[in-house]
Parts: C-alpha cells; structure tokens; sequence
C-alpha cells in the first residue's frame, strides 16, 4: 500500500476542458477516472489540500464506516480490489483516507486536481452552450459540462447558540476536525449532539477527558459495531465471494448492502422467535438491524418491536436509570433518523467522569467564556467544546455554489421550497450540470459507494452517448421532474421516515424546507428505472444538438 503522498504533481489550472468536477471525494476520483477512459478531457476543483472529501475533512476521534469495508469500497477494478487489504470489519477515518488516495495514486489521478481550490460559481452560457466556473483563486474556466461531486454530508453546521463566539476554551466541529492529534487529556470536556459522530467520538473522548459532558437534545438508537479485525482467511472468503457480493449490492439489495433479505414482517413471529432474531442481530452487530423484517420501515407496530429491544439493551447496560431512561429514543421509529453503530457508547455513560445532560428540558441558555450555560442557571464548567452538530445534508455544499442556469435563474431560488431533480441527477434549467447521489436519489439511504458508482456510470456512459450522436447539450425536462419529484415524495410517504425530525428531512437546520431528500425506493430498482430511462434514448431529458435544445427550452 502507498503512503499518503502525491505521486505525480498537480498540473496548472486548465483554462477550458470538456468537465469540470467539483470535489475529490470518492465521487469525483472515479468520475476523473471514469472521463479519462473516455478521453475526456477533465478537471477537479477541491477545496481541501488532499484527496477523500468526507473522509478528509472527520478526523474526529473514532471516527470509522459505519459500512463493512469489504463493501464500502470501489468495485470498478477487478485488481483493486483484490490487493488492497482493509484490516478491520469497519475502517477507521485514517485508513479510508489512506485507500482514497491509494486509489488517487494508482490510477494517476492527482495531476487533474487541483487542490485548494474552491469552486464558487458556474454560469450557463447559453450563447455558446458552456458553463463558465469561477475558482477561489479568481481563475476562470469554461466546460461544456459540469459534475457536482460535493456529497452529502460535507457542509459541517455550526449551531447557532449565544456566546459561542466567546468560548475561550478549544472549539472543534467533528466534522472539520484539525489535522492533528487532539488530546483532551487533564481537560473537561463538552460534546453537544448525540447523532453518529458524537456516538463514535464519545467514548474515546470519555477515555481521555478529565470530566466529559455530554448535551444530548434527541437520544438516539444505536446498535453494537462488532467491530474486529479482519483475519487473511475472512479477507480471502469475500473476495472469493466478490461477483456475487458486488451484483447483490447492486441489483437487489434496497441499500447497497450484502446482507440476507428478509422474508416477513415483524409480528408473523411469536414474540420469543422475534426477541431471538433481534438477539442474534444485536451480537453479530451493524446496520443490517434494521434487516430482521420486511417491514420495520413501514408498519408502526412492527417497528416499535424493535425499537423497544434496543430500549430494553440501554436499560441492561446503563446503569443509572435516570440516565438510561433519557437514552433511549421514544419520540421517533427506530430507523428514520440514521441508525447509530456504536463502541461502547451506552457503556460510557457507566464511568464515573460522564454526565448526561438532557437539552431537551433544559436547554442551552448560552455559551460563557469558561462554561456552557442551562436555562436553569445551571453553569458547566468547561475546557473544551466539541461540537458533533451534523451537516447542512444534501444540499448544503451545492447551495454554497452560486449556480446559475437558463435566464440566470439561481439554483438557490429553484430549490428555495426543497430540492427538485429529475432521478438525482440533474435539475430542470440547468443544462449540463449533472449531480453525484443528489435529492432524488437513493444517495445517504444506501452504500454510498455503490450509488456513487452507479451514478459516475451512468453519467460517464451518457456524455459518451452525446459525443458520439454529436449532440451538445441535455437537461432534465421539466414535466418528467415534477412527476419524479411526486414519485420520490410519495415513495417517501409510504413509510415511517417523514415521522422523525431527521437530517433527511431537513428538520436540522433552521428555515430548510421540510421535504424528504433522499429517494427511498431501493437502489436496485432506482438502478433499473435509470437504466430503462437510458435505454429509451434518455427518456426524461431533451438531449440534441444546441439549437434545437434552445429553441425547444425557450417554448
Ligand atoms: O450529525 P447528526 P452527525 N443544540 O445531524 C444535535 C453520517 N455519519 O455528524 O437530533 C443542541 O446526525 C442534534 O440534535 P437533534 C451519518 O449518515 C456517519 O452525528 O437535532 N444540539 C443531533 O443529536 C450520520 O447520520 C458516520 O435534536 C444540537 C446532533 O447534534 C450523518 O453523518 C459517522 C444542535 C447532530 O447529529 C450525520 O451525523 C458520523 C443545537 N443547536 C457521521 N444542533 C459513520 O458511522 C444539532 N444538535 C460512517
């Protein structure tokens, strides 16, 4: 395995290419790669200095997948996958980082990126059918296409809580952690948010602090990791196993995950068969807890069978009942906020130097210079805050971008009332601008790595398509997006998520419109409806030569 070093120096900034991709995470490195093949010409803006994108920027402690690594990995090159060597079930932050730019190193990668560089604005100018990107460094560049590989959840969210500007301790988000080793040792410590990262980070931190608090405002349901490492013998058996793993992940699974398909809902088991199921799931640990059933996502009853198991386990392990009552989720299903895979995390709150603060009914009055203040008076003596408060999700890194497409229209104002794309991949208006695990897509509901795929895929097979047919331009047609937009919500609504104030929903950030972004509908038939909307000649879209499109855009 290489080291984490650039191999080949990165080249200037092209002054024109046929693609500009915005992001080097694992979106925009395949969709570099994917191009190249094709003989694009392509260029990547990143506006960190090394490749990774969400893996670059959360360094916090503990932070790994909460996907098997055997999983959560490309699948596009046979040799790839076969000799890199993952060491554990779910990799920690570090090793990831250092698989993203393994995979930037071996396929050469690096000397079209340009690094530190942030993309600020795109253009359509529908004179000459080309996007004009303008750079932070104040560098300009023309691209007949544009590819938005700015993820998910890579906007960190500051929250917006009275004095924390005047904190005189170390502030950290864990989503923009620093570069070095943080050692909260001899120090006390205050975490606010209970969602995946602070559980990943908590105990780790709980193992150094002084005193630890924790301010927890929704509790969440988590699951045992089971994390260990991987042996030569496991390593071997699932790369043997790989064709048929990768299909399965593709094809059939609803979230990109290997795993066995249930076949009955929950209550079609006698409550001790139920209870030995959800057991065995709780010991083998991991996502695939929520894969017990059928129908855990969609039927009320079934899915309080599960959630009041997890309850039942953080009564077993917390000791405090007053703590382990405030631990445990009643106000939402168990899966419709993103399910927690955690070490130790409940066993935490049994250490003398951790205390548990219920936000909800206290709140947060303000932040003082040494202390976090409740609005019972109550001052929290402090040395450090971390700030585990999530991401502006889906949206939040496309909406720093001042995008604008036919007439100027921003694509701020277009999606003002939620996002609104045609299959996640592109939105109405905006020509040639294409999205990676977009609003619309199956996206943060799945393996990312699978959706990523599928999506460089698609769009890579598409741009060929066009060059090949001689055709310039391709933009999503604005009746096929309503009805897909319709889809996607319906599909939604058919089942428990839109019940809990979740990331999904937008319901974390103050004024974002409240609409399920995320297309739930499973990303092997997602995979299929975008390979049937291919194979009609791109059904959906106008795609033809540039006058055509103008004319027929302008009517
Ligand atoms: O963020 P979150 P995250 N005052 O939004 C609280 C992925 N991920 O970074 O629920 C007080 O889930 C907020 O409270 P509430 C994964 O998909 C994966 O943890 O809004 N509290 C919540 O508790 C995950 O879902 C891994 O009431 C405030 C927390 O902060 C996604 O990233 C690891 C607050 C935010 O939780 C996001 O996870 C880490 C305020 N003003 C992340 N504002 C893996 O395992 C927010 N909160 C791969």
């Amino acid at each position: 395995m290489s080291a984490v070093q650039p191999i080949d120096a990165p080249t200037p900034a092209a002054a024109s290419c046929d693609v500009v991709i915005v992001g080097a995470g694992f979106a925009g490195l395949y969709m570099l790669h994917r191009l190249r093949g094709l003989g694009f010409t392509a260029r990547v803006y990143e506006q960190g200095d090394g490749v990774g994108g969400t893996w670059y920027w959360n360094r916090y402690p503990g932070a790994r997948c909460d996907v098997e690594s055997m999983q959560y990995s490309y699948s596009f090159s046979e040799d790839l996958q076969q000799e890199w060597d993952w060491s554990e079930r779910y990799a920690a932050q570090p090793e990831i980082l250092r698989y993203a730019n393994h995979v930037a190193n071996r396929f050469g990668l690096r000397s079209d990126i340009q690094f530190k560089t942030r993309v600020d604005r795109a253009v359509f100018d529908e004179a000459a059918d080309r996007w004009s990107v303008t750079l932070s460094d104040g560098q300009m560049v023309r691209a007949q296409f544009v590819v938005l590989a700015t993820g998910c959840l890579s906007n960190a969210r500051m929250p917006d809580i009275k004095g924390l500007a005047g904190f005189k301790g170390a502030v950290y988000h864990t989503g923009k952690w620093p570069h070095h080793d943080v050692d909260f040792a001899g120090r006390r410590v205050g975490v606010i948010g209970t969602g995946s990262s602070a559980i990943q980070s908590i105990p780790i931190i709980a193992e150094q602090a002084t005193h630890l608090t924790v301010f927890q405002r929704t509790p969440n349901y988590s699951i045992p990791a089971r994390n260990a490492p991987l042996t030569d013998d496991e390593r071997d058996a699932f790369r043997a196993r790989y064709p048929e793993v990768r299909r399965f992940a593709r094809e059939v699974a609803r979230n990109g995950i290997y795993t066995e398909l249930p076949d009955r809902g929950a209550l079609d088991d006698a409550e001790s068969d139920r209870r030995a199921k959800y057991e065995a799931r709780w010991q083998r640990g991991g996502l695939t807890f929520m894969s017990v059933y059928n129908n855990l996502a969609l039927d009320m009853a079934a899915n309080d069978t599960a959630a009041g198991f997890v309850r039942e386990k953080i009564t077993e392990i917390v000791k405090d009942p007053g703590t382990a009552r405030l631990l445990q989720p009643d106000t939402y299903p168990i899966g419709t906020k993103r399910i927690c895979i955690d070490t130790d995390y409940f066993a935490t709150f049994n250490r003398p130097n951790v205390t548990l603060v219920d936000i909800k009914a206290n709140p947060i009055e303000d932040i003082l210079p040494d202390a976090v203040r409740l609005a019972d008076g109550t001052k929290v003596a402090l040395d450090a805050l971390v700030l585990a408060t999530g991401f502006d999700a889906m949206t939040g890194s496309v909406a720093r971008i001042d995008i604008r497409g036919r007439n100027g229209q921003t694509l701020n104002h277009k999606w003002a009332e939620g996002p609104k794309t045609y299959l996640g991949l592109m939105s109405a208006g905006f020509p040639n601008l294409f999205l990676i695990t977009g609003p619309g897509s199956p996206s943060v509901l799945s393996n990312m790595m699978v959706s990523i795929e599928q999506h460089v895929d698609w769009i890579a097979d598409c741009l060929g398509v066009m060059r090949d047919r001689g055709l310039v331009t391709m933009e999503a047609k604005r009746d096929a997006e309503e009805t897909w937009v319709a889809h996607v919500n319906e599909v939604a609504k058919g089942t428990l998520y839109p019940q809990a104030n979740s990331w999904y929903m937008g319901a974390n950030i103050p004024g974002k419109p409240r609409v399920f972004m995320p297309y739930i509908g499973g990303v092997g038939v997602y995979r299929q409806i975008c390979n049937d909307v291919a194979a009609r000649g791109y059904e959906g879209f106008l795609m033809a030569p540039a006058e055509v499109v103008r004319k027929a855009a302008a009517v």
